[in-house]
This record gives C-alpha cells, structure tokens and sequence, in this order.
C-alpha cells in the first residue's frame, strides 16, 4: 500500500512542493528550498503555450501565473482518497453493523464526505455577487517611464499576466446576465512588482460622490427587504425614491437607462477606471490619470425586448458568451487608453476631478492608447478563481497612487474589510487566485488558514537576531505616496462637507443625453418609462420627472405625458443655481455608435433555419463563408436531429426552434425550397424568430421561397431601404457579403417603432 501511496500521490505537485520530483517527503536530513515565486523568465511560452497565442510580445519579459500551476489538481486516472490522502474503497456505502443494521459513527469517510459538504458554500459578494472571469494578458505599447514607473509600463511589449471579472452589480449570485444593471469590470495586474488591481465599471460616473452612502444606494437597489423583491432589477420604489432625492446620480441614471446598461456581451463594453488616479514616476513627478478600457470588437448592446426575453431562455448569456469565445479561440481583446492631465490642468476644469459624477470629455483631454489586453484562458475551477478572486483597490504599485477622490477613500477600506468576512479571515491573499507573483516578506502572522510557512524566530521589526529581515525597501524601492499638496489654511479644519462644483448635478447629465444619436435617446427614454411604470408611490415617479427636467426638459416632458401624469412637475430647485460654463457641450465619444468596432464577425452567432425540404446548396455555400470568418453557424430546425433536403442531403440540426429561439442570435439565415418553408411556417415558434430578429434590428439574409415567412410574420420587405434585411432571388452574387457586413455593424434602429409595430 505504501508503494501505492508514493506512486499516487492526492496532490500531483506535492513532490514538486518539497524539492523533490518522485518523493513524498525531503531525505533525512535535508533542508529543501520552496520553490520560488519569482518571475521564471518564461512568460509567454507559459501564457501562451497553446496554438490559441494571441500574443506578439517579447519573449520573456514576465512570468506566468505559477502560482497557479503549483495547485492544480488532475485526478484523471487516479483513485478516490480522503482529504488525508487515503485511499477509499468503498465511496457508495456508508459502515453499517450487518447489512440491515445502523450506520457506525466511526464512518470517518461518510463524515468527512458530508461535513465538508456542509460547509461548501461562502457568503456571496454585497455587491456584484454574480459575476464570471478570464486569465489573459496585458501588453504595454511602449515604455511610459516617463510618467509612471508601474511595472506593466516599463517596456514596449512587456506582457503582464492578469486575471480579469466581469460582473452584475444588483443581482444575486444565482441570478440572470442580462439585467439592466452596471457591470463590474475588475482586472487584476500580476506585475512583478506586486498586484495591482484595477477595479472599474463599464460606466465612468457613479451614483454618488461619498463613499458615505454607498450602504444607502446599495439598500435601496437590492430586493425590497420585506419581501425580497425584485431580484436584479432597479425598477422598483425604494431605488428611485433614493435617487430621485440624490440629484448627483442623475448623470449616472442616464448612463444606467442607456444601451450600456445592457451590453451584447462582456467583449463588447468598454470599462473604466472612474475615479482620477495619480501616476507617479520614479522621480517622483506625479500627474492625474482616468483609465478606459475599449474592446476591439466596438460596443454594441442588446435592446430591451431581447434582453428581457434572453433572461428567461439564457441566464447564463454573458458567461456562457464569454467561455464559448475563449474556448472557441477568438480571444476577446481590449485597448487600455489613459487620460493624462497635470494638477494645473485640472484647477482650471469647470469641473472637479474628484467627483467621481463626472467625467473628462474625450475632447477636453483625448484618450491616449497605451496597451492592450487579451482574454485567453477560461479559469479551470469556477469556485476557486472566479469566485475566491478577490479584488481591493488598495492593491496598488509603485507608479500608481490615489487621488482624494473620496468615493475611491472608502473603497479603499471596504474591499480589503468585505473580503475578512467573505473570504473567512485575513489570509484570504495566499489563496492561488490573489497570491501576487512577486515574493512576500513581512511579519504578518498567522489566522485562520495560514498556508506560508515563515521560518526562524523573529517576526518583528527592528530585529537583530534576524539580520534585520525582512528589511525596509526604502524610497528608491518601495512604495512612496505622492505628498499632499499643501492646502489653504481655511480648508485645513475638519470638515463634513464637499467642494461646490460637486454640488453641479446637471450639467454633464445634460451633455450625455444629448451627446446619443436618436435611436439611443429613445431608448434612454423608453427606460425612464419602464422603470418608473414600476414604481408605485406617483410622488416619486414626478420627483424623477421634476430633477430631470433640469438635465433634460424634453425627456421630462415625454416621461411626463409617458406616465399619464396630470401636468408637468416643476423643476426640483438646483443645489448651484450658476455652474461654471462646461468646456464641451457635446461629445460624440458618449454615444455607443462611436466605437462600432473592427466590423469582424468574429463569434458572432447565426442561426440557419432548416426543414425537411429545404434547398440546402445556397445555405451551405453560406455556412462556409460565415464559420470561415469566424462566426458560428447553427442549424435551427422545429425538431433537432436529423432531416433531408430538397436536394437529398441529411442535415443534422443542433438546436430546435424552442430550445434556442431567435433572440438568442446575433442574425438569421431563411431557406428555399418550398416543402422546407411550409414546414417552418406552420410553426409559429418560427414567426417568433423572425419578427424577433427583425425587431431587434439584427440582420437577415433571405433566400428565394423564405420571403413567405417575412410576409407571414408581418416583417415589411422595402428592397434597398434595409442594408440589413439582404433578399436573394437568384443567387445574387454579394449577397453574402452584404449579410456579413450588416452581421459586423451596429443594429438597424431605423426599424424601430414604439411602440413596436412588428
Ligand atoms: Fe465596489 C465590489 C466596482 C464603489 C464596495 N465593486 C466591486 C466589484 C466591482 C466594483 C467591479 C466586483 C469585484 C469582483 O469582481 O470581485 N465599486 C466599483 C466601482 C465603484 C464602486 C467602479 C465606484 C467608482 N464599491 C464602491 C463603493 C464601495 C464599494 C463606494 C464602498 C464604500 N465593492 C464594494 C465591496 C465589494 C465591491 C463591498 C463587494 C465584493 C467585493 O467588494 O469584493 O467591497
């Protein structure tokens, strides 16, 4: 058995662990090092060590994520063992006394099976509990050491690992991906000179400007407490009875009514950092810095109608998009870019920069591409990254530091402090997920879960008996906050109070509203409705209306009409009846058309309606075209499995009318064939899906006979008015073309009626 044991290890790195490659404990005798958490030097051979590399980096400029590897655990081919490494014979039965007898309390492996059971679950995040995340990389342009000594921005292509999770803000652990709702965009940077995490939004205002309210707005947002409703939804009474006496969320509230609340999928919203951070060079010099992540593959959102439906028929839609891109290769990708700007700079903005309510306009300060990031390994365990990953916004590098900023003051105590209950004790850091790559020293000791080991007597410092180690790192090494800049003397007494350009709730709202195309106002307003139709106290419903019309009089007016009120409100009285005057009144940068991306249909799904009698050598010629770009095709039948086309050829559908409906899709491809037609069109499920996706404005690519189904699902067929709705009589050569560039451009919200008319 021993010889068994020693050959099957629980732990396929425990030998590694001790030094030793095919023992189980060090010889007799035998001091042996640990293995080093240092970088290996090996980076992208280990980042990128498969055939899916996304990476054109410099060889060996960083490390991977060993501390990772080192705790991978693969049982293939392995046998059943307690968690003290025996192996278990039996782990069907539990020890009884005779085959019809009591069971045994010596049953250790029930006991142990069962106990650890009961204790699988931990308490779920306060916020942004339901959430999913990716391994990847950041790789910096070029050197920025002139402004910062971060140790990502050291060197053209220096590649930094990173852990990134995207995630919910209202909802809990369990529930959908597609509310309207913020979502967290969390990245953590494994540098080598300590983890720095970078803790954004896929908005780049809050709701509030202290931290102080933060309990209070997240009160109001989660389910009423008395009956625990609404789950993942802020359309309810105690949400907009607490931000319609909050004015400074209004900017905020229309960010969260806009498409961005609602994004297509995690890899195609932008993030941001939010709050104005310090850069800090090794000199010392430091500037104000505002981070923005944006995908490659442009922003794009679902509309209302579709998001609503995708709850119901896929929960998981934005975890399953993320996992499925990633497996399938085609690697989610963003830019980092900074807004850079000097102390002096920002005293003559109009507006503060420590109001984490505003926001710099692109065309005051423009966007400054730094580097890019690459999603390109899906965690191996759910529980042990995605959900143990935690993130503090304390966990900053030499080179970055805080600005005043005192919505980011409290969040630097909250994360490290949620993370002591959630995480169960303090040293919730040593788990694989948030072990930083570089080496830890410090006389921290002990709690709950220790892993480390310190070795030697002395856990104090000054110490003599330990050589004086581990030592300060001093100024030149270690971390150095950027020193207050002296204020004046009437601003030194303490004070609960803010700035009085905090106190201008409207100018921005007013800017983001009307920097949106048509299509997106609509929507911004469609969702005031919507959500407001929810609230039941009429009071708070016309005070929204009432601060709203000093943002937007217009929208007021249309709510106000919308929500069958007997007159227009009047405006709430203004905290700052004179606002400086705004340095930009109009940003194109605001809207969501303004990044529509690289036009790749990369990942994009495209559902091929099939039945028996269909023509199939036009679909198939389509299907080739398509999964060569890189999209994914599926055939879509009233049943799946097998059927014949008009031509003879057994097709195998993978999903049936019912099981993935059109909303599902990013565009649809109709048949020929006139038996095929009539199978799809005496279902009604298939008008489902075609006036869903015409609804939508997503794509359609139309062959001969299937323009019955347009007809009979209402759809209007207006030849050349509708780039997006490609009809083809007769194999019409760039057709398909036509498709797949509709397929990799924004929605066709010309369609759109409200209400909806088809
Ligand atoms: Fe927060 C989680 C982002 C304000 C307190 N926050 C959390 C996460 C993200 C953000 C992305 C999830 C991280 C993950 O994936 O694990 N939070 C923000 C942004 C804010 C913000 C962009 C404003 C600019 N947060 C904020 C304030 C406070 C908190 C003002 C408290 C004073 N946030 C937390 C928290 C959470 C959290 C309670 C819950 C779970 C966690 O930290 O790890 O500490």
């Amino acid at each position: 058995t021993q010889a068994l044991a020693a050959s099957i290890p629980f732990n396929t790195t425990k030998p590694q662990e001790h030094g030793l490659q095919n023992a189980l404990a060090p010889g007799e005798g035998d001091t042996v090092v640990a293995p080093s958490r240092l970088p290996s030097g090996s980076t992208l051979t280990e980042i990128n060590g498969n055939d899916k590399a996304g990476s054109v980096a410099v060889e060996g400029l960083n490390a991977s994520i060993d501390t990772l590897d080192r705790v991978r655990v693969d049982s293939a081919g392995r046998p059943l063992t307690t968690n003290q490494g025996t192996l278990i014979s039996d782990n069907q039965n539990s020890l009884k006394d005779g085959l019809r007898g009591p069971v045994l309390l010596e049953d250790f492996v029930l006991r142990e099976k069962i106990t650890h059971f009961d204790h699988e679950r931990i308490p779920e995040r306060i916020v942004h509990a339901r959430g999913s995340a990716a391994h990847g990389f950041f790789e910096c342009y070029d050197a920025l050491s002139d402004i910062t000594a971060a140790a990502p921005f050291q060197a053209a292509g220096k590649v930094t690992p990173v852990f990134v999770r995207f995630s919910t803000v209202a909802g809990e652990r369990g529930s959908k991906d597609t509310a309207r709702d913020v979502r967290g965009f969390a990245v953590k940077f494994y540098t080598d000179q300590g983890n720095w995490d970078l803790v954004g939004n896929n908005m780049p205002v809050f709701f509030i400007q202290d931290a102080m309210k933060f309990p209070d707005l997240i009160h109001a947002v989660k389910p009423e407490p008395h009956h625990g409703m609404p789950q993942a939804a802020s359309a309810h009474d105690t949400f907009w009875d607490f931000v319609s006496l909050m004015p400074e969320s209004t900017h905020m509230l229309m960010w969260q009514m806009s498409d961005r609340a609602i994004p297509r999928s995690y890899r195609t919203m932008q993030g941001f950092g939010v709050h104005t951070f310090r850069l800090v060079n090794a000199a010392g010099e430091s500037v104000f810095c505002k981070f923005h992540w944006n995908p490659t593959a442009g922003t794009h959102s679902l509309v209302w109608d579709e998001a609503v439906k995708i709850s119901g028929a896929d929960p998981d839609f934005h975890r399953r998009d993320l996992w499925e891109a990633i497996e399938a290769g085609a690697y989610p990708e963003w830019e980092l870019c900074l807004q850079v700007f000097t102390e002096d700079e920002a005293e003559r903005f109009s507006f503060d920069i420590l109001d984490a309510t505003k926001i710099i306009p692109e065309e005051l300060v423009p966007l400054r591409p730094v580097g890019r990031m690459v999603l390109n390994r899906n965690p191996d365990n759910f529980f042990a990254e995605t959900e143990q990953v935690a993130f503090c916004t304390s966990n900053v590098v030499p080179g970055i530091d805080f600005s005043n900023d005192p919505l980011l003051a409290g969040r630097i105590h909250s994360y490290v402090d949620t993370q002591l209950s959630r995480l169960g004790g303090p040293n919730f850091h040593e788990l694989p997920i948030n072990a930083p790559l570089a080496q830890v020293h410090n006389n921290q000791r002990d709690g709950m879960h220790r892993q480390a080991i310190p070795r030697g007597r002395v856990a104090y410092e000054p110490n003599s008996l330990g050589g004086g180690c581990p030592f300060q790192a001093g100024a030149a090494h270690g971390f150095v906050s950027v020193p207050a800049r002296l204020r004046a003397r009437e601003e030194q007494a303490k004070v609960r109070g803010k700035p009085e350009a905090f106190a201008d709730h409207y100018t921005q709202a007013t800017l983001f509203y009307d920097s949106q195309s048509p299509a997106e106002q609509a929507h911004i307003a469609a969702a005031f409705r919507f959500e407001l139709s929810k609230v039941t106290v009429p009071a708070v419903r016309e005070r929204v209306v009432a601060s709203l019309r000093n943002a937007s009089e217009s929208l007021a007016r249309q709510l106000a009409t919308e929500l069958g009120m007997p007159s227009l409100p009047d405006a709430l009285p203004k905290a700052l009846e004179q606002p400086a005057e705004p340095e930009v009144r109009l940003s194109p940068a605001l809207s969501l058309l303004a990044r529509p991306g690289d036009g790749a249909v990369t990942a994009r799904k495209v559902a091929v309606l099939v039945a028996a009698g269909v023509n199939w050598a036009p679909l198939a010629g389509v299907r080739d075209r398509l999964t060569q770009a890189g999209a994914v095709v599926r055939l879509v039948a009233p049943f799946i499995g097998l059927l014949r086309s008009a031509e003879g050829t057994e097709l195998d559908a993978e999903a049936s009318l019912e099981n993935e409906p059109g909303f599902l899709f990013d565009a649809i491809v109709l048949p020929d064939g006139q038996d095929g037609v009539d199978a799809l069109a005496a279902n009604a499920h298939t008008m489902d899906f075609v006036r869903d996706t015409y609804r939508h404005g997503k794509p359609l690519l139309v062959f001969g006979a299937g323009t019955g189904l347009l007809a009979a699902a209402g759809v209007p067929q207006q030849p050349g008015q509708d780039p997006a709705l490609v009809i083809v009589q007769d194999d019409a050569p760039g057709a398909v073309a036509a498709f797949m560039q509709a397929l990799g451009a924004p929605r066709r919200f010309e369609r759109e009626t409200d209400p909806p008319q088809v």
